[in-house]
Protein backbone atom coordinates (compact mmCIF):
# COMPACT_ATOMS: atom_id res chain seq x y z
CA UNK A 1 0.00 0.00 0.00
CA UNK A 2 2.14 2.42 1.11
CA UNK A 3 4.46 2.04 -2.47
CA UNK A 4 1.32 3.37 -4.34
CA UNK A 5 1.12 6.53 -2.54
CA UNK A 6 4.45 7.32 -1.47
CA UNK A 7 5.67 9.11 -5.01
CA UNK A 8 3.00 11.57 -4.98
CA UNK A 9 3.67 13.71 -2.43
CA UNK A 10 6.85 14.37 -4.84
CA UNK A 11 4.74 15.07 -8.02
CA UNK A 12 3.24 18.51 -6.47
CA UNK A 13 6.34 19.91 -7.13
CA UNK A 14 6.97 19.12 -10.93
CA UNK A 15 5.36 19.69 -14.20
CA UNK A 16 5.12 23.78 -13.75
CA UNK A 17 5.99 23.60 -17.45
CA UNK A 18 2.92 21.36 -18.52
CA UNK A 19 2.37 23.10 -22.16
CA UNK A 20 0.10 21.59 -24.49
CA UNK A 21 2.68 21.79 -27.18
CA UNK A 22 2.88 18.25 -28.40
CA UNK A 23 0.79 18.38 -31.58
CA UNK A 24 3.25 16.98 -33.41
CA UNK A 25 4.53 14.16 -30.65
CA UNK A 26 3.24 11.20 -31.41
CA UNK A 27 4.41 10.16 -28.27
CA UNK A 28 2.11 11.51 -24.58
CA UNK A 29 5.33 10.49 -22.90
CA UNK A 30 8.28 12.89 -24.17
CA UNK A 31 6.08 14.99 -21.46
CA UNK A 32 5.52 12.46 -19.01
CA UNK A 33 9.41 11.70 -18.87
CA UNK A 34 10.56 15.23 -18.65
CA UNK A 35 8.82 14.87 -15.29
CA UNK A 36 12.29 13.52 -13.71
CA UNK A 37 10.11 12.50 -10.75
CA UNK A 38 11.53 11.85 -7.72
CA UNK A 39 11.17 9.14 -4.90
CA UNK A 40 10.06 10.85 -1.38
CA UNK A 41 9.82 9.11 1.85
CA UNK A 42 7.32 11.30 3.34
CA UNK A 43 4.35 9.45 4.49
CA UNK A 44 0.66 10.06 3.48
CA UNK A 45 -2.74 9.51 4.65
CA UNK A 46 -3.91 7.24 1.69
CA UNK A 47 -7.22 7.08 3.05
CA UNK A 48 -7.67 10.79 3.77
CA UNK A 49 -10.56 11.26 1.45
CA UNK A 50 -13.91 12.31 3.47
CA UNK A 51 -13.38 14.14 6.73
CA UNK A 52 -16.91 13.73 7.66
CA UNK A 53 -17.34 9.93 8.47
CA UNK A 54 -15.67 9.32 11.65
CA UNK A 55 -16.86 9.77 15.57
CA UNK A 56 -17.50 13.13 15.58
CA UNK A 57 -20.15 13.44 13.14
CA UNK A 58 -23.12 10.46 13.69
CA UNK A 59 -24.46 8.79 11.26
CA UNK A 60 -27.91 9.64 10.16
CA UNK A 61 -30.92 8.69 12.22
CA UNK A 62 -31.89 4.97 11.60
CA UNK A 63 -34.82 5.05 8.76
CA UNK A 64 -36.51 1.94 7.35
CA UNK A 65 -35.74 1.22 3.43
CA UNK A 66 -38.55 1.41 1.13
CA UNK A 67 -41.34 2.80 2.76
CA UNK A 68 -41.93 6.16 0.93
CA UNK A 69 -43.30 5.73 -3.07
CA UNK A 70 -40.95 6.99 -5.78
CA UNK A 71 -41.83 10.71 -6.61
CA UNK A 72 -41.65 11.86 -10.00
CA UNK A 73 -40.61 15.48 -10.37
CA UNK A 74 -43.18 17.71 -12.24
CA UNK A 75 -42.82 17.91 -16.21
CA UNK A 76 -42.29 21.14 -17.59
CA UNK A 77 -42.58 21.14 -21.34
CA UNK A 78 -39.82 23.68 -22.81
CA UNK A 79 -40.57 23.02 -26.54
CA UNK A 80 -43.28 25.89 -27.29
CA UNK A 81 -40.98 28.23 -28.09
CA UNK A 82 -42.18 30.50 -24.80
CA UNK A 83 -39.85 32.02 -22.04
CA UNK A 84 -40.29 29.70 -19.32
CA UNK A 85 -39.05 31.08 -15.85
CA UNK A 86 -36.95 28.54 -13.41
CA UNK A 87 -36.09 29.83 -10.12
CA UNK A 88 -33.97 28.83 -7.23
CA UNK A 89 -35.80 28.89 -3.57
CA UNK A 90 -35.38 27.24 -0.24
CA UNK A 91 -37.79 25.29 0.41
CA UNK A 92 -38.53 22.41 2.79
CA UNK A 93 -39.32 19.16 1.88
CA UNK A 94 -40.13 15.39 3.48
CA UNK A 95 -37.41 12.67 2.22
CA UNK A 96 -38.30 10.41 4.52
CA UNK A 97 -41.84 9.12 6.38
CA UNK A 98 -39.63 9.50 9.52
CA UNK A 99 -37.41 12.10 9.27
CA UNK A 100 -38.40 15.48 9.88
CA UNK A 101 -38.71 17.65 6.44
CA UNK A 102 -35.31 18.83 5.13
CA UNK A 103 -34.55 22.82 4.49
CA UNK A 104 -33.32 23.26 0.99
CA UNK A 105 -32.48 24.92 -1.97
CA UNK A 106 -34.62 23.79 -5.06
CA UNK A 107 -35.72 25.11 -8.67
CA UNK A 108 -39.31 25.45 -9.77
CA UNK A 109 -41.49 28.05 -11.39
CA UNK A 110 -42.91 29.24 -8.03
CA UNK A 111 -41.84 28.91 -4.40
CA UNK A 112 -44.85 26.82 -4.25
CA UNK A 113 -43.96 24.71 -6.69
CA UNK A 114 -40.08 24.28 -6.34
CA UNK A 115 -38.78 20.53 -5.48
CA UNK A 116 -36.24 18.91 -5.13
CA UNK A 117 -35.08 17.34 -7.57
CA UNK A 118 -36.20 20.75 -10.00
CA UNK A 119 -38.80 19.90 -12.55
CA UNK A 120 -37.66 17.83 -15.24
CA UNK A 121 -37.92 20.19 -18.28
CA UNK A 122 -38.71 18.30 -21.78
CA UNK A 123 -37.23 19.87 -25.00
CA UNK A 124 -37.66 18.45 -28.27
CA UNK A 125 -35.00 18.53 -30.56
CA UNK A 126 -33.89 21.37 -33.22
CA UNK A 127 -36.48 23.30 -31.48
CA UNK A 128 -34.84 26.42 -28.67
CA UNK A 129 -36.16 27.01 -25.79
CA UNK A 130 -35.82 29.74 -23.50
CA UNK A 131 -35.26 29.94 -19.61
CA UNK A 132 -35.13 32.14 -17.56
CA UNK A 133 -33.64 31.68 -14.52
CA UNK A 134 -33.97 33.61 -11.05
CA UNK A 135 -32.48 33.47 -7.58
CA UNK A 136 -34.85 33.92 -5.19
CA UNK A 137 -32.62 32.85 -2.15
CA UNK A 138 -32.46 35.26 0.28
CA UNK A 139 -30.23 33.78 3.26
CA UNK A 140 -26.83 36.03 3.88
CA UNK A 141 -25.08 32.80 3.12
CA UNK A 142 -25.25 29.19 1.77
CA UNK A 143 -26.86 26.93 5.09
CA UNK A 144 -23.61 23.99 3.91
CA UNK A 145 -21.07 26.11 5.49
CA UNK A 146 -18.79 27.95 3.05
CA UNK A 147 -15.03 27.41 2.95
CA UNK A 148 -14.04 30.81 1.82
CA UNK A 149 -10.33 29.71 1.88
CA UNK A 150 -11.09 28.28 -1.84
CA UNK A 151 -11.38 30.64 -5.17
CA UNK A 152 -15.29 30.89 -5.00
CA UNK A 153 -17.97 33.48 -6.10
CA UNK A 154 -17.37 35.83 -2.46
CA UNK A 155 -20.23 38.05 -3.66
CA UNK A 156 -19.39 41.78 -1.69
CA UNK A 157 -23.45 42.08 -0.21
CA UNK A 158 -23.26 38.61 0.81
CA UNK A 159 -26.77 35.92 -0.33
CA UNK A 160 -26.55 33.00 -1.88
CA UNK A 161 -24.66 33.27 -5.57
CA UNK A 162 -26.04 30.50 -8.40
CA UNK A 163 -25.06 29.92 -11.52
CA UNK A 164 -27.59 27.13 -13.87
CA UNK A 165 -25.33 24.76 -15.72
CA UNK A 166 -27.22 22.14 -18.59
CA UNK A 167 -24.98 18.97 -17.96
CA UNK A 168 -24.08 17.69 -21.33
CA UNK A 169 -25.80 20.60 -23.55
CA UNK A 170 -24.28 22.27 -26.81
CA UNK A 171 -25.00 25.65 -25.84
CA UNK A 172 -23.10 29.30 -26.44
CA UNK A 173 -20.73 29.74 -23.58
CA UNK A 174 -23.39 32.79 -22.42
CA UNK A 175 -26.20 30.40 -21.97
CA UNK A 176 -23.31 27.75 -20.39
CA UNK A 177 -23.44 28.87 -16.74
CA UNK A 178 -19.75 29.67 -16.55
CA UNK A 179 -19.02 29.51 -13.28
CA UNK A 180 -17.86 33.03 -12.76
CA UNK A 181 -21.70 34.14 -14.59
CA UNK A 182 -22.86 33.91 -10.84
CA UNK A 183 -25.81 36.23 -9.46
CA UNK A 184 -27.43 36.73 -6.70
CA UNK A 185 -30.87 37.38 -5.16
CA UNK A 186 -30.00 40.81 -4.56
CA UNK A 187 -28.65 41.64 -8.21
CA UNK A 188 -24.39 41.26 -7.55
CA UNK A 189 -23.41 39.19 -10.25
CA UNK A 190 -19.82 37.63 -11.05
CA UNK A 191 -17.29 38.58 -13.77
CA UNK A 192 -18.41 36.38 -16.71
CA UNK A 193 -21.70 37.21 -16.20
CA UNK A 194 -23.93 38.13 -19.46
CA UNK A 195 -27.58 37.48 -18.92
CA UNK A 196 -30.24 35.53 -16.48
CA UNK A 197 -31.90 34.56 -20.05
CA UNK A 198 -30.31 31.44 -21.36
CA UNK A 199 -30.79 30.36 -24.88
CA UNK A 200 -30.76 25.78 -25.50
CA UNK A 201 -30.78 25.46 -29.42
CA UNK A 202 -31.58 21.85 -28.38
CA UNK A 203 -29.88 20.69 -31.99
CA UNK A 204 -28.04 17.50 -30.45
CA UNK A 205 -29.42 14.05 -30.98
CA UNK A 206 -31.69 12.92 -28.05
CA UNK A 207 -30.97 12.51 -24.37
CA UNK A 208 -30.79 13.07 -20.98
CA UNK A 209 -29.36 15.90 -19.84
CA UNK A 210 -29.36 17.73 -16.73
CA UNK A 211 -28.92 21.25 -14.89
CA UNK A 212 -27.61 21.93 -11.79
CA UNK A 213 -25.67 24.56 -9.83
CA UNK A 214 -21.93 25.53 -11.18
CA UNK A 215 -21.00 28.80 -8.95
CA UNK A 216 -17.26 29.06 -8.74
CA UNK A 217 -16.08 27.23 -5.40
CA UNK A 218 -19.73 26.62 -3.82
CA UNK A 219 -21.32 24.26 -6.69
CA UNK A 220 -20.82 21.25 -4.08
CA UNK A 221 -23.01 23.05 -1.62
CA UNK A 222 -25.56 24.10 -3.76
CA UNK A 223 -26.06 21.07 -5.68
CA UNK A 224 -26.26 18.59 -2.10
CA UNK A 225 -28.55 21.79 -1.27
CA UNK A 226 -30.94 20.48 -4.33
CA UNK A 227 -30.12 22.71 -6.88
CA UNK A 228 -30.24 20.01 -9.68
CA UNK A 229 -32.91 18.54 -12.54
CA UNK A 230 -33.34 16.66 -15.04
CA UNK A 231 -33.49 18.08 -19.03
CA UNK A 232 -34.51 15.16 -21.30
CA UNK A 233 -34.07 16.42 -25.19
CA UNK A 234 -36.95 14.34 -27.40
CA UNK A 235 -36.66 13.35 -31.34
CA UNK A 236 -39.27 12.06 -33.33
CA UNK A 237 -36.08 11.30 -35.76
CA UNK A 238 -34.04 9.72 -33.45
CA UNK A 239 -36.22 7.73 -30.77
CA UNK A 240 -37.15 4.07 -31.79
CA UNK A 241 -40.39 3.02 -32.15
CA UNK A 242 -42.21 0.95 -28.93
CA UNK A 243 -39.85 2.32 -26.32
CA UNK A 244 -41.16 2.46 -22.87
CA UNK A 245 -43.28 5.31 -22.36
CA UNK A 246 -45.87 7.07 -20.51
CA UNK A 247 -45.98 5.51 -16.42
CA UNK A 248 -43.19 2.80 -18.20
CA UNK A 249 -40.62 5.27 -18.87
CA UNK A 250 -39.14 6.67 -15.17
CA UNK A 251 -36.83 9.34 -14.53
CA UNK A 252 -34.19 8.38 -11.45
CA UNK A 253 -31.98 10.95 -9.86
CA UNK A 254 -29.48 8.66 -7.70
CA UNK A 255 -27.33 11.39 -5.17
CA UNK A 256 -26.56 10.34 -1.44
CA UNK A 257 -26.85 12.72 1.92
CA UNK A 258 -26.07 12.50 5.43
CA UNK A 259 -29.11 14.02 8.07
CA UNK A 260 -28.99 14.90 11.41
CA UNK A 261 -31.93 13.46 13.55
CA UNK A 262 -34.04 16.81 13.00
CA UNK A 263 -33.72 16.22 9.29
CA UNK A 264 -31.10 18.90 8.36
CA UNK A 265 -28.25 17.77 5.77
CA UNK A 266 -25.15 16.86 8.01
CA UNK A 267 -22.20 18.58 6.02
CA UNK A 268 -18.51 18.71 7.15
CA UNK A 269 -17.42 21.38 9.44
CA UNK A 270 -13.84 20.48 9.83
CA UNK A 271 -11.75 20.42 6.92
CA UNK A 272 -9.71 17.91 5.75
CA UNK A 273 -6.64 20.31 6.57
CA UNK A 274 -8.15 22.95 8.92
CA UNK A 275 -5.38 24.95 9.04
CA UNK A 276 -5.29 25.57 5.30
CA UNK A 277 -8.83 24.98 4.47
CA UNK A 278 -10.95 25.17 7.63
CA UNK A 279 -14.36 23.08 6.02
CA UNK A 280 -13.71 21.33 2.24
CA UNK A 281 -13.30 17.93 2.16
CA UNK A 282 -11.94 15.83 -0.65
CA UNK A 283 -15.65 14.21 -0.97
CA UNK A 284 -19.12 14.14 0.65
CA UNK A 285 -19.73 10.45 1.82
CA UNK A 286 -23.73 10.56 2.75
CA UNK A 287 -24.89 7.25 4.18
CA UNK A 288 -28.68 7.22 2.97
CA UNK A 289 -29.66 7.23 -0.55
CA UNK A 290 -31.85 9.32 -2.26
CA UNK A 291 -33.68 8.58 -5.71
CA UNK A 292 -36.05 11.30 -6.85
CA UNK A 293 -35.63 12.77 -3.34
CA UNK A 294 -37.10 9.84 -1.17
CA UNK A 295 -34.66 7.98 0.87
CA UNK A 296 -34.78 4.56 -0.26
CA UNK A 297 -38.03 4.40 -1.91
CA UNK A 298 -40.13 1.68 -3.52
CA UNK A 299 -41.71 1.30 -7.14
CA UNK A 300 -44.50 -0.62 -8.18
CA UNK A 301 -43.85 -1.70 -11.39
CA UNK A 302 -46.05 -4.43 -13.76
CA UNK A 303 -44.39 -7.00 -15.04
CA UNK A 304 -43.65 -5.75 -18.38
CA UNK A 305 -40.52 -3.60 -19.62
CA UNK A 306 -39.54 -0.28 -18.13
CA UNK A 307 -37.75 2.27 -19.33
CA UNK A 308 -35.33 4.12 -16.84
CA UNK A 309 -33.07 7.54 -16.96
CA UNK A 310 -30.80 7.37 -14.48
CA UNK A 311 -28.38 10.18 -13.37
CA UNK A 312 -25.92 10.13 -10.72
CA UNK A 313 -26.68 13.35 -9.61
CA UNK A 314 -24.10 12.63 -6.14
CA UNK A 315 -20.81 15.04 -4.92
CA UNK A 316 -18.53 12.48 -5.48
CA UNK A 317 -20.11 9.27 -4.81
CA UNK A 318 -19.92 6.64 -7.80
CA UNK A 319 -22.43 3.96 -7.85
CA UNK A 320 -22.34 0.20 -9.79
CA UNK A 321 -25.69 -1.14 -9.10
CA UNK A 322 -27.17 -4.59 -9.45
CA UNK A 323 -30.66 -5.75 -9.67
CA UNK A 324 -31.04 -8.31 -6.99
CA UNK A 325 -33.02 -10.71 -9.26
CA UNK A 326 -30.72 -12.65 -11.47
CA UNK A 327 -32.86 -12.97 -14.34
CA UNK A 328 -32.67 -9.49 -14.62
CA UNK A 329 -30.37 -7.58 -16.36
CA UNK A 330 -29.66 -3.82 -17.40
CA UNK A 331 -30.55 -3.80 -21.01
CA UNK A 332 -28.53 -0.12 -21.77
CA UNK A 333 -29.84 1.67 -25.00
CA UNK A 334 -27.96 4.96 -24.06
CA UNK A 335 -25.37 6.54 -22.18
CA UNK A 336 -24.70 10.64 -21.44
CA UNK A 337 -24.52 11.21 -25.36
CA UNK A 338 -27.70 9.60 -26.50
CA UNK A 339 -28.36 6.24 -28.09
CA UNK A 340 -26.02 3.68 -28.07
CA UNK A 341 -25.56 1.68 -31.58
CA UNK A 342 -27.21 -1.58 -29.87
CA UNK A 343 -28.33 -2.08 -26.73
CA UNK A 344 -25.65 -3.40 -24.23
CA UNK A 345 -26.26 -6.22 -21.56
CA UNK A 346 -25.16 -5.61 -18.25
CA UNK A 347 -25.32 -7.31 -14.82
CA UNK A 348 -23.85 -4.12 -13.41
CA UNK A 349 -23.76 -0.27 -14.38
CA UNK A 350 -21.12 1.99 -13.42
CA UNK A 351 -22.09 5.72 -12.69
CA UNK A 352 -19.70 8.41 -12.28
CA UNK A 353 -20.88 11.37 -10.89
CA UNK A 354 -23.03 13.00 -13.34
CA UNK A 355 -22.90 10.42 -15.57
CA UNK A 356 -26.28 9.29 -17.79
CA UNK A 357 -27.96 6.18 -18.29
CA UNK A 358 -30.70 5.25 -20.37
CA UNK A 359 -31.55 1.61 -19.51
CA UNK A 360 -34.38 -0.98 -20.03
CA UNK A 361 -35.26 -3.43 -17.66
CA UNK A 362 -37.48 -6.48 -18.57
CA UNK A 363 -39.64 -7.36 -15.31
CA UNK A 364 -42.06 -9.66 -17.23
CA UNK A 365 -40.82 -12.71 -16.15
CA UNK A 366 -41.57 -12.02 -12.35
CA UNK A 367 -44.31 -13.02 -10.21
CA UNK A 368 -47.20 -10.66 -8.62
CA UNK A 369 -45.84 -9.93 -5.44
CA UNK A 370 -42.06 -10.53 -6.02
CA UNK A 371 -39.97 -7.64 -4.78
CA UNK A 372 -36.21 -6.24 -6.55
CA UNK A 373 -33.81 -5.05 -5.02
CA UNK A 374 -31.62 -1.88 -7.17
CA UNK A 375 -28.18 -2.05 -4.64
CA UNK A 376 -25.24 -0.20 -4.91
CA UNK A 377 -21.71 -2.03 -4.46
CA UNK A 378 -19.09 0.47 -5.58
CA UNK A 379 -16.55 1.27 -3.01
CA UNK A 380 -15.91 5.12 -1.63
CA UNK A 381 -13.68 6.73 -2.51
CA UNK A 382 -13.74 4.87 -5.81
CA UNK A 383 -11.88 2.31 -7.06
CA UNK A 384 -10.22 1.38 -3.58
CA UNK A 385 -12.43 2.27 -1.17
CA UNK A 386 -11.89 2.65 2.31
CA UNK A 387 -13.63 0.36 4.85
CA UNK A 388 -13.92 3.39 7.15
CA UNK A 389 -16.79 4.74 4.60
CA UNK A 390 -17.66 1.59 2.47
CA UNK A 391 -18.70 -0.99 5.46
CA UNK A 392 -21.17 -3.45 3.91
CA UNK A 393 -24.08 -2.00 4.48
CA UNK A 394 -23.81 1.85 4.03
CA UNK A 395 -25.24 2.97 0.80
CA UNK A 396 -25.41 -0.47 -0.45
CA UNK A 397 -29.06 -0.20 -1.15
CA UNK A 398 -30.95 2.24 -3.74
CA UNK A 399 -34.71 1.21 -4.30
CA UNK A 400 -37.10 -0.71 -4.65
CA UNK A 401 -38.83 -2.42 -7.37
CA UNK A 402 -42.90 -3.92 -6.22
CA UNK A 403 -44.32 -6.19 -8.84
CA UNK A 404 -48.10 -5.66 -9.00
CA UNK A 405 -50.62 -6.41 -11.16
CA UNK A 406 -52.02 -4.14 -14.13
CA UNK A 407 -55.56 -2.86 -12.90
CA UNK A 408 -58.31 -4.77 -14.70
CA UNK A 409 -59.25 -3.68 -18.39
CA UNK A 410 -55.62 -1.65 -18.66
CA UNK A 411 -53.77 -3.55 -21.68
CA UNK A 412 -50.46 -4.08 -21.24
CA UNK A 413 -48.33 -2.06 -23.85
CA UNK A 414 -46.33 -3.79 -26.60
CA UNK A 415 -42.71 -2.40 -25.73
CA UNK A 416 -39.35 -3.28 -27.40
CA UNK A 417 -35.71 -3.66 -26.88
CA UNK A 418 -34.49 -1.70 -29.86
CA UNK A 419 -31.65 -3.70 -31.42
CA UNK A 420 -30.24 -0.78 -34.15
CA UNK A 421 -30.19 2.46 -32.88
CA UNK A 422 -27.85 4.80 -34.47
CA UNK A 423 -24.71 4.75 -36.51
CA UNK A 424 -21.71 3.02 -35.01
CA UNK A 425 -19.28 6.32 -33.95
CA UNK A 426 -15.97 6.46 -35.30
CA UNK A 427 -12.86 8.10 -33.71
CA UNK A 428 -10.64 8.72 -36.49
CA UNK A 429 -7.63 10.49 -35.98
CA UNK A 430 -4.28 10.84 -36.81
CA UNK A 431 -1.49 12.43 -34.42
CA UNK A 432 0.86 13.66 -36.95
CA UNK A 433 -1.70 16.62 -38.29
CA UNK A 434 -5.00 16.93 -35.38
CA UNK A 435 -4.37 18.08 -32.26
CA UNK A 436 -2.85 16.87 -29.35
CA UNK A 437 -2.92 17.54 -25.76
CA UNK A 438 -1.85 15.49 -22.42
CA UNK A 439 -3.11 16.60 -19.00
CA UNK A 440 -1.00 14.82 -15.23
CA UNK A 441 -4.05 14.55 -12.74
CA UNK A 442 -1.80 14.87 -9.69
CA UNK A 443 -2.25 16.23 -6.26
CA UNK A 444 -0.91 18.44 -3.69
CA UNK A 445 -0.41 17.78 0.37
CA UNK A 446 -0.01 19.51 3.27
CA UNK A 447 3.17 19.52 5.33
CA UNK A 448 1.14 16.96 7.00
CA UNK A 449 1.21 14.78 4.53
CA UNK A 450 -2.73 15.70 3.76
CA UNK A 451 -4.20 15.86 0.34
CA UNK A 452 -4.78 19.23 -0.35
CA UNK A 453 -6.34 19.38 -4.24
CA UNK A 454 -5.83 17.39 -7.14
CA UNK A 455 -4.86 19.94 -10.06
CA UNK A 456 -4.48 19.15 -14.11
CA UNK A 457 -1.00 19.75 -14.64
CA UNK A 458 0.04 21.21 -11.64
CA UNK A 459 -2.59 24.28 -12.48
CA UNK A 460 -6.29 25.10 -11.31
CA UNK A 461 -9.13 27.06 -12.17
CA UNK A 462 -7.45 30.38 -11.47
CA UNK A 463 -4.11 29.79 -13.52
CA UNK A 464 -3.88 31.02 -16.93
CA UNK A 465 -5.96 29.83 -19.75
CA UNK A 466 -3.79 26.80 -21.62
CA UNK A 467 -6.93 24.91 -23.42
CA UNK A 468 -7.48 26.97 -26.49
CA UNK A 469 -9.06 24.05 -28.98
CA UNK A 470 -9.80 25.42 -32.46
CA UNK A 471 -13.22 25.28 -33.74
CA UNK A 472 -14.50 22.33 -36.26
CA UNK A 473 -10.97 20.89 -35.12
CA UNK A 474 -9.88 17.08 -33.71
CA UNK A 475 -7.90 16.95 -30.71
CA UNK A 476 -6.53 14.05 -29.00
CA UNK A 477 -6.69 14.36 -24.88
CA UNK A 478 -4.53 12.11 -23.26
CA UNK A 479 -5.32 12.00 -19.22
CA UNK A 480 -3.19 10.57 -17.16
CA UNK A 481 -4.33 9.57 -13.70
CA UNK A 482 -1.31 9.94 -10.98
CA UNK A 483 -4.12 10.52 -7.71
CA UNK A 484 -5.23 7.18 -6.12
CA UNK A 485 -9.06 8.19 -6.91
CA UNK A 486 -10.65 7.47 -10.46
CA UNK A 487 -12.16 11.29 -11.54
CA UNK A 488 -14.91 11.36 -13.64
CA UNK A 489 -13.57 14.24 -16.11
CA UNK A 490 -16.78 16.54 -17.98
CA UNK A 491 -15.99 18.36 -21.26
CA UNK A 492 -18.52 21.03 -21.28
CA UNK A 493 -20.17 22.04 -24.86
CA UNK A 494 -19.16 19.27 -26.63
CA UNK A 495 -19.37 15.11 -26.44
CA UNK A 496 -16.38 12.69 -27.14
CA UNK A 497 -15.31 9.33 -27.39
CA UNK A 498 -13.24 7.50 -25.57
CA UNK A 499 -10.29 5.91 -27.80
CA UNK A 500 -8.74 3.45 -25.72
CA UNK A 501 -7.02 3.02 -22.01
CA UNK A 502 -3.99 1.68 -20.52
CA UNK A 503 -2.49 1.10 -16.87
CA UNK A 504 1.31 1.78 -16.35
CA UNK A 505 3.36 0.79 -13.46
CA UNK A 506 3.31 4.08 -11.26
CA UNK A 507 6.04 3.17 -8.62
CA UNK A 508 7.98 1.37 -11.70
CA UNK A 509 7.78 4.73 -13.31
CA UNK A 510 8.54 6.85 -10.35
CA UNK A 511 11.81 5.33 -9.45
CA UNK A 512 12.56 5.88 -13.50
CA UNK A 513 12.71 2.29 -14.07
CA UNK A 514 10.86 2.46 -17.45
CA UNK A 515 9.04 5.25 -19.19
CA UNK A 516 5.86 6.05 -20.79
CA UNK A 517 7.33 6.95 -23.71
CA UNK A 518 7.82 2.96 -24.78
CA UNK A 519 5.01 1.21 -26.49
CA UNK A 520 3.63 -1.49 -24.47
CA UNK A 521 5.45 -4.12 -26.46
CA UNK A 522 9.06 -3.00 -25.79
CA UNK A 523 11.41 -3.60 -23.12
CA UNK A 524 11.69 -0.65 -20.80
CA UNK A 525 8.12 0.17 -20.57
CA UNK A 526 5.49 1.49 -18.15
CA UNK A 527 2.57 0.29 -19.56
CA UNK A 528 1.38 -2.84 -17.99
CA UNK A 529 -1.08 -3.59 -20.19
CA UNK A 530 -1.79 -3.22 -24.21
CA UNK A 531 -4.27 0.00 -25.57
CA UNK A 532 -7.70 -1.46 -23.46
CA UNK A 533 -10.89 -1.00 -25.84
CA UNK A 534 -13.05 1.13 -23.20
CA UNK A 535 -15.41 -0.50 -20.69
CA UNK A 536 -19.38 -1.24 -21.24
CA UNK A 537 -20.20 1.95 -19.68
CA UNK A 538 -17.95 4.06 -21.07
CA UNK A 539 -18.58 3.05 -24.62
CA UNK A 540 -19.92 5.85 -27.20
CA UNK A 541 -20.61 9.69 -26.91
CA UNK A 542 -19.73 11.06 -23.20
CA UNK A 543 -19.79 14.29 -21.80
CA UNK A 544 -17.90 12.89 -18.26
CA UNK A 545 -15.63 9.62 -18.17
CA UNK A 546 -13.70 7.63 -15.54
CA UNK A 547 -10.43 7.79 -15.50
CA UNK A 548 -9.11 5.41 -13.12
CA UNK A 549 -5.72 5.59 -11.46
CA UNK A 550 -2.50 4.84 -13.02
CA UNK A 551 -4.28 5.03 -16.25
CA UNK A 552 -3.73 6.92 -19.33
CA UNK A 553 -7.28 7.18 -20.79
CA UNK A 554 -6.83 8.74 -24.61
CA UNK A 555 -10.28 10.90 -25.39
CA UNK A 556 -11.06 11.94 -29.17
CA UNK A 557 -12.67 15.54 -29.06
CA UNK A 558 -13.92 17.18 -32.19
CA UNK A 559 -14.60 20.83 -31.49
CA UNK A 560 -18.31 20.75 -33.35
CA UNK A 561 -21.54 19.54 -33.14
CA UNK A 562 -22.17 15.89 -31.92
CA UNK A 563 -22.97 15.21 -35.42
CA UNK A 564 -20.85 17.51 -37.03
CA UNK A 565 -21.82 20.20 -39.23
CA UNK A 566 -21.25 23.94 -37.30
CA UNK A 567 -22.99 25.30 -33.71
CA UNK A 568 -25.78 27.67 -34.41
CA UNK A 569 -23.92 30.12 -32.67
CA UNK A 570 -21.02 31.45 -32.44
CA UNK A 571 -19.17 29.17 -30.05
CA UNK A 572 -15.65 31.18 -29.80
CA UNK A 573 -17.58 34.32 -28.37
CA UNK A 574 -18.96 34.84 -25.07
CA UNK A 575 -17.41 34.45 -21.55
CA UNK A 576 -15.91 30.80 -22.70
CA UNK A 577 -16.60 27.31 -21.08
CA UNK A 578 -14.41 25.04 -18.57
CA UNK A 579 -13.73 21.28 -18.55
CA UNK A 580 -13.63 19.55 -15.25
CA UNK A 581 -13.45 16.48 -12.70
CA UNK A 582 -17.08 16.15 -11.81
CA UNK A 583 -16.76 15.53 -8.01
CA UNK A 584 -18.16 18.57 -7.38
CA UNK A 585 -14.99 18.87 -3.99
CA UNK A 586 -12.58 18.84 -6.84
CA UNK A 587 -14.47 20.82 -8.87
CA UNK A 588 -14.45 23.34 -6.02
CA UNK A 589 -10.79 23.02 -5.29
CA UNK A 590 -9.21 23.74 -8.26
CA UNK A 591 -9.65 20.33 -10.07
CA UNK A 592 -11.39 22.89 -13.49
CA UNK A 593 -10.03 24.43 -16.25
CA UNK A 594 -11.08 27.45 -18.24
CA UNK A 595 -11.61 26.58 -22.12
CA UNK A 596 -11.99 28.50 -24.93
CA UNK A 597 -12.78 27.49 -28.63
CA UNK A 598 -10.68 29.43 -30.87
CA UNK A 599 -11.81 30.73 -34.78
C1 LIG B 1 -30.15 20.30 13.36
O1 LIG B 1 -29.22 19.66 14.21
C2 LIG B 1 -27.87 20.04 14.02
C3 LIG B 1 -27.00 19.17 14.92
O2 LIG B 1 -27.42 19.27 16.21
C4 LIG B 1 -27.70 21.51 14.27
O3 LIG B 1 -26.37 21.89 14.04
C5 LIG B 1 -28.64 22.29 13.36
O4 LIG B 1 -28.57 23.67 13.64
C6 LIG B 1 -30.06 21.81 13.51
N1 LIG B 1 -30.87 22.43 12.50
C7 LIG B 1 -32.05 22.99 12.75
C8 LIG B 1 -32.76 23.59 11.60
O5 LIG B 1 -32.52 22.99 13.88
C1 LIG C 1 -29.68 -5.57 -1.76
O1 LIG C 1 -30.50 -4.79 -0.92
C2 LIG C 1 -31.43 -5.57 -0.19
C3 LIG C 1 -32.34 -4.61 0.55
O2 LIG C 1 -31.60 -3.74 1.35
C4 LIG C 1 -30.70 -6.51 0.76
O3 LIG C 1 -31.64 -7.28 1.46
C5 LIG C 1 -29.80 -7.40 -0.07
O4 LIG C 1 -29.03 -8.19 0.80
C6 LIG C 1 -28.90 -6.57 -0.93
N1 LIG C 1 -28.15 -7.46 -1.80
C7 LIG C 1 -26.85 -7.35 -1.93
C8 LIG C 1 -26.21 -8.33 -2.85
O5 LIG C 1 -26.21 -6.52 -1.34
C1 LIG D 1 -29.00 0.54 -38.38
O1 LIG D 1 -29.16 1.94 -38.23
C2 LIG D 1 -28.30 2.70 -39.05
C3 LIG D 1 -28.45 4.16 -38.65
O2 LIG D 1 -29.75 4.49 -38.32
C4 LIG D 1 -28.61 2.43 -40.50
O3 LIG D 1 -27.72 3.18 -41.30
C5 LIG D 1 -28.43 0.96 -40.78
O4 LIG D 1 -28.81 0.67 -42.09
C6 LIG D 1 -29.27 0.12 -39.82
N1 LIG D 1 -28.94 -1.27 -39.97
C7 LIG D 1 -29.87 -2.20 -39.97
C8 LIG D 1 -29.37 -3.61 -40.11
O5 LIG D 1 -31.05 -1.96 -39.88
CU1 LIG E 1 -11.70 14.35 -9.21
Amino acid sequence: MADKYRFRSVLKYKMLAARCDLAQSLRVAVFIAALGVQLSTSAVDADNFVCQPTADIPPSPTLTPFVDPLPIPPWIDISTGRLVTIGAYKITQVLHKDLPATTLYAYGTSAATATYPGPTLLAKRNVPSYIRYENHITDSETFLITDKTLAWANPANGGVPIVPHLHGAEAESASDGHPDAWFTASGEHGPKFVAQKYTYPNRQPSTLLWYHDHTVGITRNNVLAGLTGLYIIHSPYDDPANLPRGTNEVPLVIQDKRFWANGSISFPNVGVSPLLHPYWCQGYSGDVVLVNGKIWPYLEVYPEKYRFRILNGANSRFFTLTLSDAALQWIQIGTDGGFLPSPIYLSQLTLAPANRADVIIDFSSLAIGSVVYMNNSAPIPFPDGDSRFSPPAVASSVMAFKIISRPRGSAAQNYKIPTNMTAVPKATYNLATDGYRSFIFNEEFDSAGNRIKSLINSVGYTDPLTETPKLGTVEIWDLINFTPDAHPIHIHLISFLVVHQQAFDQTAYTANECSLEVEFSQPGSCFTQAPQEPDATQVDWKDTVIVYPSVVLRLWTKWTPRDGGSFPFDATSGPGYVWHCHVLEHEDNEMMRPLVVRS
